[in-house]
């Protein structure tokens, strides 16, 4: 018998746009699920440019206008790969006329907006996501079953760096990701929007926080073109808008002890997203650039025989890794994304309505309580004090 399938449409085709079509392109052949996703539509905002889009990665049809993507009767899933500033629209568009709907991180930027978001996906009874990704790494998902089964004992401190350094270059040009209309924030809401998740997916809820920013080259190159974290200089000048660092204490309502620091300024650091646990009976360490990897260290261990243990969580006992490869046989960055995706269609397929089908994601709760905490972050740095995170319920 036929697998059962959704439609799935995806706007935005530039460096999210390829990692979630690759997704979808995969999910089905390395997992067992369903409904299996049919790549129905692709949107972007050059009609040419899409359709080429389209062709390459197998896109059945392709819109340059978002709204003709919410109004068509054959999409039932909306995915939404595009600068933050837009998502609160889209997603709003989506869920009224019916579609489960995935939204790239950060889900928005304002307070006002995440509620918005939130309630139009729970009156429309749909399956809502946010795609932080890294939830889906298998090393982190063995973290979350580790702390959930009290391996580690009681958390005591959650301590996170997410370094890179692409805007180092006072020469670097502006894109949109440096303009606080289409991105909110800097490091704030693209990097700590990271941690913060991780924060509340791997800890519990953050009560408190204090913070301090910097925007440390004012002016850049105008834009010409840029695609991913690349760019060529155009005419002229332009302000950046937003953070180049933010850093921020936190304080979680299960007492433990939160430090943040996330920069686009640290030469040499690509995508340094690394974090340490320190719990009563021992710590975890995770860090991006070697994401096949957990590192523990267990208090129980003899005397003479402590130490971190590498773990490499690429068996078929380990999260999604039995899927792909023999042991050893390591994932990348665009394993996380066919994660997500399987998760999504999961969800879907169970039909929870008003959440992410109770997976391992996030979903619009998790995304607006990540902004509630960004929010208090720029109130503490605004107020130069102690800031109180928002409840979101
Ligand atoms: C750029 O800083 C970026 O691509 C982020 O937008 C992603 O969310 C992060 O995972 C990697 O870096």
């Amino acid at each position: 018998m036929a697998a059962k399938t959704v439609n799935v449409a995806l706007i935005g085709t530039k460096f999210m746009g390829k990692a979630h079509s690759n997704a979808y392109l995969k999910v089905a052949k390395f997992f067992d699920v369903e409904p299996q996703p049919v790549m129905k539509a692709i949107c972007g905002r050059h009609a040419d440019e899409t359709a080429e889009f389209a062709k390459r990665f197998g896109w059945e049809s392709y819109e340059s206008d978002w709204h003709n993507i919410c109004s068509r009767k054959d999409i039932d899933v909306v995915d939404i790969a595009t600068p933050g500033g837009l998502h609160h629209d889209m997603a709003i568009a989506a869920a009224k006329a019916g579609k489960h709907v995935f939204c790239e991180k950060p889900l928005t930027f304002s307070m006002k907006d995440a509620r918005d978001m939130l309630a139009a996906v729970r009156q429309a009874g749909v399956v809502h996501m946010v795609n932080f990704n890294y939830r889906v790494v298998p090393a982190i998902a063995l973290a979350k079953q580790m702390i959930a089964a009290g391996e580690l004992g009681e958390v005591r401190h959650f301590r996170a760096t997410y370094l890179q350094d692409w805007l180092t270059d006072p020469k670097f040009p502006m894109n949109w990701r440096l303009r606080k209309d289409a991105a909110g924030s800097g490091s704030n809401g693209d990097l700590n929007a990271h941690h913060v998740d991780m924060a509340r997916f791997l800890v519990g809820e953050i009560d408190e926080v204090v913070g301090m920013k910097k925007t440390f080259i004012a002016e850049r190159p105008a834009e010409g073109r840029s695609a991913g974290l690349t760019a060529t200089a155009g005419e002229g000048t332009e302000k950046v808008t937003v953070d180049d660092a933010t850093l921020f204490l936190a304080k979680f309502a299960n007492g433990a002890f939160g430090s943040f620091e996330a920069t686009r300024m640290a030469p040499g650091r690509k995508n340094y997203n690394r974090f340490e646990i320190n719990c009563s009976k021992g710590s975890l360490v995770f860090n991006f650039e070697e994401m096949n990897v957990l590192q523990h260290y267990n208090c129980a261990d003899p005397p003479g025989r402590q130490g971190f243990k590498q773990i490499m969580a690429t068996e078929g006992v380990h999260p999604y890794a039995g899927n792909w490869w023999p042991p050893g046989h390591v994932l990348g960055y665009e394993h996380t994304f066919v994660h997500a995706v399987y998760e999504l269609m999961k969800a879907i397929g169970k039909s929870a309505p008003g959440s992410a089908g109770g997976s391992i994601m996030a979903d619009f709760r998790d995304g607006a309580q990540c902004v509630a905490v960004l929010d208090a972050v720029e109130h503490s740095i605004d107020e130069g004090k102690w800031a109180r995170v928002e409840k979101i319920n």
